[in-house]
């Protein structure tokens, strides 16, 4: 959440005499740390005395860098380590000030974040009770500082211990999600849906429980005379091919009326450039602005195979005088957005309309980057988008149960066109009603918007993640309505009417008018139920929480599905990172504490969909490659679905991009952001044009996808192959694939593909080709792959110098399913990997990433389907 801060200058009012420039000291350094008194200091003595603290920061990874504690990821440490976030801490810093900075008018202390009951003081005096990790806190502490030695103190309060106590005593609790694993509190008592901070640091059905305290953004002190430019923002009233009709908005405060000047520069990304101003009287006090700004024919910000990701640069200035005495500079993309919502035969569609064109939404949901968020940097953050980017993803949800992310990540998704949903931090549980906590809500809201709205990647703000679908259908809601009386029911379902329904719709309509506002996911923006196939966006979780058969989600075609999932374990040398070889069976104890679904059962489930497709594992490194065939296979063949019924569905986002920390879960990318083999085949079924051959009851249909804006000619071709060896079988026919759309090409059953071929043993090969290069390809097959004969197929690889770099040629005799090729632990990346090849078919993998020919040739093998499964089981 480290935000940009305002480039502030000075401005010196008609009259004044003099005036400094605006300064920012950054008081980020020199902090200490210590438990404080009373909590678990018996045990822990030796952490009384003050200690180096890192702001922005957590108590935990302080006590890591200082080898006070072992790795909280390691094997099952986490348990050990839940005493952290139940004692209180103090933080100090002590910091000199000069006479001049004392001589100012006014003096800001500015929290960027503190998580999250902070006490704070100065010099001894009361400042703040902070209780929302969300919120940026502005002080003004001129009359409290002193020339010289200053203090700031900042105690924190365990928010388990604090609220606990409290929670205890009332006549219930509000249903949350995921109980304590550790005891600390007692079943059906959360704490955290009290409290407006990170849902997930409570323990998530993927991440550990490791509740931080912190002071987790940074901290600084803003000195300034007698205006300070609070914002600035680039509001976009009319964007089209021909105009863009938009107003920069000045959000100022002063001491004292007199009269500026504003202007705004602007520079287009072919270096165009136009200039606005415009004089006007400032009044004292608050000062909302406007100076329009009309761009003829802009260079739009596109999505990720639509067009550029064009960005603007707008200079914004107040000048008295004559001279600048505030500027700041802002990056914006200029693009329409449209949540389309119209009645049609299945209903009622669920689209975004990026700049007058319906873009298919092909993505994931986003979780937090790490259980301790201040160790997340803007590396990390770009690298992973450009993971999503590189596997054709234009959407990402980020899911309401973690933080909002710092500029820098927004900042990468504008650059490189991946449209973001962003939800509001609420993770499913259910919110007190009371006004106090709507206020704080609101106000959390306020900032959040305004410190986001600039970035033209944010395409929706929804409320929260299934608070609704939660509250109507969950089990445990149900019990809760009946224990609790009807009025107070009634209380609790107006109280989330009013925050999600109307709260923080207003504040985007506010202040951010030009994009959509949606009160929850799954929902219908509160126009009936939540969570139906024929309206809104949809949650689909019959396959994996319900163990549903992975063929299921061929039934189901809602409008937009924003989360369906299967899960996975990270490859091998990610799991070498938490566990020691004893740990490395399923059901030890240290896996179990690295799967969290169904607290370590979720293994279990893995098992139940790796036999039903295709036999029993190995050993255990072959359960965690089957457990990532599965789940890639699982969820291509529901993307591909989904994409094969646009328009009457307008969107995929899989359950879940990413991971916390090195475990199991339902991500494609993993801690370490190497990719799984998921991650590989979204880069297929996500990419611009597709062919989807899609078999039931004996019967293949095939469609070409595409996302296009134009239509093209291509051929379609259809290769009958014999696993071990031999084509049976070609044909081609034309195709002209209709653009932003899917084109049904054939239906065929089998016996008139397999003409009297064994279906164990034949494999169907669709080539779509475009002026001779093939555009998309798709195998099928007869049977589920532990049904089918498949031939052990002579894999055979070898590195070489291609030139341009290296490249790993894999190839194979006989038909190869599931084709992994391991690097181990090299930070490297293939251009492809986790695919068939039919018999006698090589391929050549592009190596990303440092490392040398011989350290590649020695560690890189590849392995497919038979190499994994028990003899005789396949
Ligand atoms: C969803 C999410 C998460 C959860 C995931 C996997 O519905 O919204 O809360 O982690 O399922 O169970």
């Amino acid at each position: 959440m480290r935000r940009a801060s305002l480039v502030l200058t000075l401005w010196l009012a008609a009259g004044a005499a003099s005036a400094n420039p605006p300064t920012e000291r950054d008081l980020s350094a020199g902090w200490r740390f210590r438990l404080a008194q009373g909590t678990q200091a018996g045990a822990h003595a030796d952490l009384k005395d003050w200690l180096p603290a890192h702001v922005p920061g957590a108590v935990q990874t302080d006590l890591l860098a200082l080898k006070r504690i072992e790795d909280p990821f390691w094997r099952d440490n986490e348990a050990s380590l839940q005493w952290i976030g139940l004692s209180d801490w103090d933080y100090r810093l002590d910091f000199d000030v000069d006479a001049a900075t004392l001589a100012r008018g006014h003096v800001d202390l500015v929290f960027e974040g503190l998580d999250t009951f902070a006490e704070v003081s100065l010099n001894g005096k009361k400042l703040l009770s902070a209780d929302n990790m969300f919120r940026r806190w502005r002080l003004p502490v001129k009359d409290t500082l002193h020339k010289g030695s200053n203090t700031l103190q900042v105690h924190l309060q365990s928010p388990i211990g604090k609220l606990l106590p409290w929670l205890m005593k009332q006549p219930y609790s509000l249903p949350g999600e995921f109980d304590s694993a550790f005891g600390d509190e007692p079943k059906g008592k959360q704490t955290s849906n009290y409290v407006r901070k990170a849902n997930y640091q409570y323990g998530w059905d993927w991440g550990p429980r490791y509740v931080t305290l912190g002071i987790w953004q940074p901290v600084r002190l803003e000195s300034w005379d007698t205006m300070r430019l609070a914002d600035f923002h680039v509001a976009q009233k009319h964007v089209d091919a021909d105009t863009a009709q938009l107003e920069g908005q000045f959000d100022l405060r002063a001491d004292k009326g007199g009269p500026v000047t504003l202007t705004v520069d602007w520079t287009a990304p072919d270096g165009t450039h136009g200039h606005e101003e415009r004089s006007v009287a400032l009044a004292k006090g608050e000062n909302h602005l406007a100076l329009p700004v009309t761009i003829a024919h802009p260079q739009r910000w596109w999505p990720l195979g639509y067009g550029e990701p064009n960005l603007y640069t707008f200079h914004a200035e107040v000048s008295a005088d004559g001279q600048a005495v505030a500027g700041v500079d802002r990056h914006t993309g200029l693009r329409s957005v449209e949540l389309r919502r119209e009645k049609d035969q299945w209903g009622r569609s669920f689209a975004f309309v990026i700049n007058g064109v319906p873009v298919f939404a092909k993505g994931a949901d986003l979780i937090p980057y790490d259980s301790f968020p201040s160790r997340v940097t803007p590396e990390r953050q770009e690298a992973l988008l450009r993971s999503a980017h590189d596997a054709n993803m234009n959407m990402l949800r980020m899911w309401g149960g973690g933080t909002y992310l710092e500029d820098a990540f927004y900042d990468a998704a504008d650059r490189l066109g991946i449209m973001i949903w962003q939800d509001f931090m609420y993770g499913g549980a259910i919110t007190p009603y009371d006004e106090a906590f709507r206020q704080s809500a609101r106000i959390e809201a306020e900032e959040q918007v305004t410190r986001l709205r600039n970035h033209p990647s944010i395409v929706i703000w929804a409320g929260n993640n299934e608070v609704q679908t939660g509250w109507d259908d969950w089990p445990d809601r149900q019990d809760f309505r009946k224990f609790v009386n009807a009025d107070e029911v009634k209380r609790i379902d107006d109280g989330m009417r009013e925050l999600f329904g109307k709260t923080l719709r207003k504040v985007v309509s506010d202040l951010s008018p030009s994009t959509p506002y949606w009160a929850s996911s799954p929902s219908t923006d509160f126009d009936g139920p939540a969570n139906v196939e024929t309206d809104g966006d949809y949650h689909y979780w019959k396959v994996w929480s319900g163990s549903e058969p992975i063929s299921h989600y061929l039934d189901m075609t809602p409008r937009f599905q924003s989360e369906y999932g299967l899960q996975s374990f990270p490859v091998m040398a990610t799991i070498k990172a938490f566990a020691k070889p004893e740990d490395m069976q399923p059901e030890s104890k240290v896996m179990r504490a690295h799967q969290k679904f169904a607290n370590g059962d979720g293994n279990q489930r893995l098992l139940l969909y790796i036999r039903q497709e295709y036999g029993e594992p190995k050993d255990f490194p072959s359960f965690v490659y089957l457990s990532q065939v599965m789940q890639a296979e699982g969820i291509e063949l529901a993307a591909e679905h989904l994409r094969s019924k646009r328009p009457q569905n307008m969107g995929t986002l899989y359950w879940q991009l990413n991971d916390v920390w090195p475990g199991a879960s339902w991500a494609s990318v993993d801690y370490f952001n190497r990719w799984k083999a998921l991650q590989y085949h979204a880069k297929r079924f996500y990419a611009p044009v597709d062919v989807v051959p899609q078999r039931r009851d004996g019967k293949t249909t095939v469609f070409a996808v595409s996302d296009r804006t134009t239509d093209f000619d291509a051929t379609l071709r259809l290769r009958v192959y014999d696993m071990a060896g031999k084509m049976l079988r070609e044909s081609s026919q034309p195709v002209r694939a209709a653009a932003l759309a899917s084109t049904g090409v054939l239906t065929l059953d089998d016996a008139a593909l397999l003409k009297g071929a064994d279906p164990k043993r034949t494999v169907v090969s669709f080539d779509l080709i475009e002026q001779g290069t093939t555009v998309a390809h798709h195998l099928l097959y007869f049977g589920a792959a532990r049904d089918l004969a498949l031939p052990k197929p002579e894999l055979t690889w070898n590195v070489s110098d291609g030139g341009h770099g290296l490249v790993v040629t894999v190839s194979a005799k006989r038909l190869a399913r599931a084709v992994w090729v391991d690097t181990q632990d090299l930070d490297v990346r293939l251009s492809d990997n986790a695919f068939d090849l039919l018999p006698g078919e090589s391929r050549q993998l592009d190596v990303q990433g440092t490392t040398d020919l011989e350290t590649l040739r020695r560690t890189v093998s590849a392995m497919s389907l038979v190499d994994a499964l028990k003899e005789g089981k396949q």
